[in-house]
């Protein structure tokens, strides 16, 4: 083992549904194969909210949470060779091993590397045990292989994506979730082309990206679909071509569903985006999407025994039901790339940190904000 630990600031989620608690915790230098980082900026992403408030089967407590980050290498351990101290570094809860032992890693169908996923989903490091306790020499679990509301964590090296020296890390820690997830979405899961049509349902961070990336793609109609309408106008900046108010603005005795596949277009759409994590609205994005070819692509995280419905003729008419987990991006390979589009002003993303605070003390309040309707992504800088 490599160095010393150390003690820092950390918001530590002690129960569903508590607010953080701010605490000294005390970070463990990284064995082999690991990396010790201080992490310099941390947005907020729904998923660490729906863990705290209990909704994932997977969540435990006493926890960091905080997936979506920038961070610099404090230290190694044995082995690492990918990082050094200095290098600025995007955690990536799906790792890439890249091993050409690994069938995931090596098909270019999926981005699941399943290395570290058993330890990873027990709030452990691949060994079995964690980096992180609190004042009293307490464990605390880790979660998504990240930690990142905490001013150092502890990765995986094999989750550790390099990007560009200069790139800014309070802007760049999107591309850790969120907005990567949206574009990969549209970009490698659904494969969208030139003049082909799209909806997307939930206008935050993630749905905004969809929009971007399908814009991006050349899609020739996107129709974005929410119960708030102060999010359309960031979809229409984004690419949006209809807006549609699924609470407020159907038609008389239309469902959201028929109105856009019947109404707004003829048959429905090339593809659809759930990203709100709603089943019922999953089951819409599927039934508004094309008689014959329609792919519905699920991104929102439901909660803990939810379950998703659709009267199979809607399959056996042709449409078909797909996930995506960060977008299908491999993280090591193309978070760089997202990165160094970013910094050759070909992939904005500033439009999407709506709220930032300085400190790691100021999560809650970031939290708060994520919560207000107004806000796509706070960022904490620490
Ligand atoms: P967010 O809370 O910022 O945005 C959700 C949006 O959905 C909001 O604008 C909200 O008004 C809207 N909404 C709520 N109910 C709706 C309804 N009935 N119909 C239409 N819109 C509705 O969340 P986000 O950070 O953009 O994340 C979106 C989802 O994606 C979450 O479930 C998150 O956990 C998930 N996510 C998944 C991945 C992945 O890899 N699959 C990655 C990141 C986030
Ligand atoms: N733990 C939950 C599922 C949570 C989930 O689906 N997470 C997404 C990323 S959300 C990022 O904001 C994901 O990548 N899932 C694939 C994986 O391997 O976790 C549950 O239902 O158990
Ligand atoms: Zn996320």
């Amino acid at each position: 083992m490599t160095g010393k630990p150390i003690k820092c600031n950390a918001m530590v989620a002690r129960g569903p549904k508590q607010p953080l608690t701010h605490e000294t915790i005390t970070v463990d230098p990284p064995k082999a194969g690991e990396v010790r980082v201080k992490v310099m900026a941390n947005a907020l992403c729904h998923t660490d909210i729906y863990t705290l408030d209990g909704l994932d089967p997977e969540g435990l407590f006493p926890c960091v949470l905080g997936h979506e980050a920038g961070c610099i290498v404090e230290s190694v351990g044995e082995g690492v060779l990918s990082v050094k101290p200095g290098d600025r570094v995007i955690p990536g809860y799906t790792p890439q091993c890249a091993k050409p032992s690994c069938i995931f890693c090596m098909s270019p169908k999926t981005n699941l590397c399943p290395a570290i996923r058993s330890t990873q989903g027990a709030g452990k490091m691949p060994d079995g045990t964690t980096r992180l306790r609190d004042e009293k020499g307490e464990e605390l679990y880790h979660f998504m292989g990240c930690s990142t509301m905490a001013e150092y964590a502890v990765l995986a090296e094999i989750s550790c994506a390099k990007i560009d020296d200069s790139a800014p890390l309070d802007k760049v820690c999107l591309f850790g979730c969120g907005v990567a997830t949206g574009l990969g979405a549209v970009w490698n899961t659904c494969k969208v082309q030139k003049g082909e049509t799209v909806a997307v349902f939930g206008l935050g961070a993630v749905g905004l990206s969809v929009i971007q990336g399908a814009k991006m793609a050349g899609a020739s109609r996107i129709i974005a679909v929410d119960i708030n309408p102060k999010k359309f106008e960031a979809a229409v900046k984004a690419g949006a071509t209809d807006c549609v108010d699924s609470l407020n603005g159907l038609p008389e005795g239309k469902n959201v569903q028929q109105h856009i596949a019947g109404g707004l277009t003829q048959w429905g759409v090339d593809y659809s985006f759930d990203c709100t994590g709603i089943v019922s609205v999953m089951r819409a994005a599927l039934e508004c999407s094309h008689r014959g070819w329609g792919v519905s692509c699920i991104i929102g995280v439901a909660a803990s025994g939810h379950e998703i419905s659709t009267r199979p003729f809607q399959l056996v008419t042709g449409r078909s039901w797909k996930g995506t987990a960060f977008g299908g991006f491999k993280t090591r390979t193309d978070v760089p790339k997202l990165v160094n589009k970013y910094l050759e002003g070909e992939l904005p993303i500033e439009q999407y940190i709506t709220h930032t605070f300085e400190g790691v003390d100021k999560t809650n309040e970031a939290i708060d904000a994520l919560h207000s309707g107004d806000c796509l992504r706070a960022v904490v800088k620490y």
